[in-house]
């Protein structure tokens, strides 16, 4: 990587949560990637950003809601798109990261201390997002894109959970909203097939990074 310094640059860690290891939604090998993500936090990145997901118990993404059962497939509406027009189909999930539970708590382990930011996403019952940038609609935009710009942030650099949703989603966000955005790959898990996720990102410009490149390097 042509990187000098990690002068410019945030690590966000996304999602990594009880209900997302061990918890009602889990990531295989989510667990792995705790050490990896520490040694990542330690590194001396200009921001260093939490995400987690956040939900009231009756959220529009849980299955319950729509009395169907977990992993089909819904269409959800904006709560402000009144003609029913920009639905989206999306999995519906076992209920997960529900505010107060221990699900949503960060995993035991990880090094919360250096994060100066954390996004909440999903508190909304109504609106489901996957990226921290913004909800799955692309109606409201969340405090990151600000955040980093405050700090002349050029790099974003992504770990944690999962690597087909919440990583992915913020990814693409992030390289479409003209940050330079890395994933660093042994740090993140996903809940299906990885090589759909990293394909689909790689043909929108992200690139990839292994854990073990950043730490000899900076
Ligand atoms: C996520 C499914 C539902 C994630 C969040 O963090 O990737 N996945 N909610
Ligand atoms: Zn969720």
């Amino acid at each position: 990587m042509a990187l000098k310094s990690l002068d410019r640059t945030a690590l966000i860690v996304i999602d990594l949560q009880n209900d997302f290891v061990s918890g009602s939604l889990p990531v295989p090998g989510g667990a792995e990637i705790v050490d990896t993500v520490n040694r990542l936090v330690d590194l001396p990145f200009a921001l260093k950003i939490a995400t987690k997901d956040f939900h009231p118990a009756n959220h529009v993404s849980f299955a319950l809601r729509h009395d169907l059962p977990v992993f089909t497939k819904a269409t959800i509406f904006h709560p402000s798109d009144k003609a029913r027009t920009k639905g989206l189909e999306q999995v519906l999930w076992p209920a997960h990261c529900v505010v107060g539970t221990s699900g949503a708590n960060f995993v035991p382990g990880l090094n919360t201390d250096d994060f100066t930011t954390i996004i909440h996403k999903g508190v909304d019952p109504d609106i489901e997002s996957y990226s921290a940038f913004r909800d799955i609609w692309h109606y409201q935009n969340s405090d990151l894109t600000r955040v980093l710009h405050k700090e002349n942030v050029t790099d974003v650099f992504f770990v944690g959970l999962a690597g087909d949703y919440c990583v992915k989603y913020t990814a693409l966000d992030s390289a479409s909203f003209g940050f330079d955005t890395w994933v660093v790959r042994d740090a993140v898990r996903c809940i299906s097939d990885d090589n759909i996720a990293w394909d689909e990102m790689e043909k929108k410009g992200i690139r990839f990074v292994e854990s073990a490149e950043l730490i000899a390097k900076f």
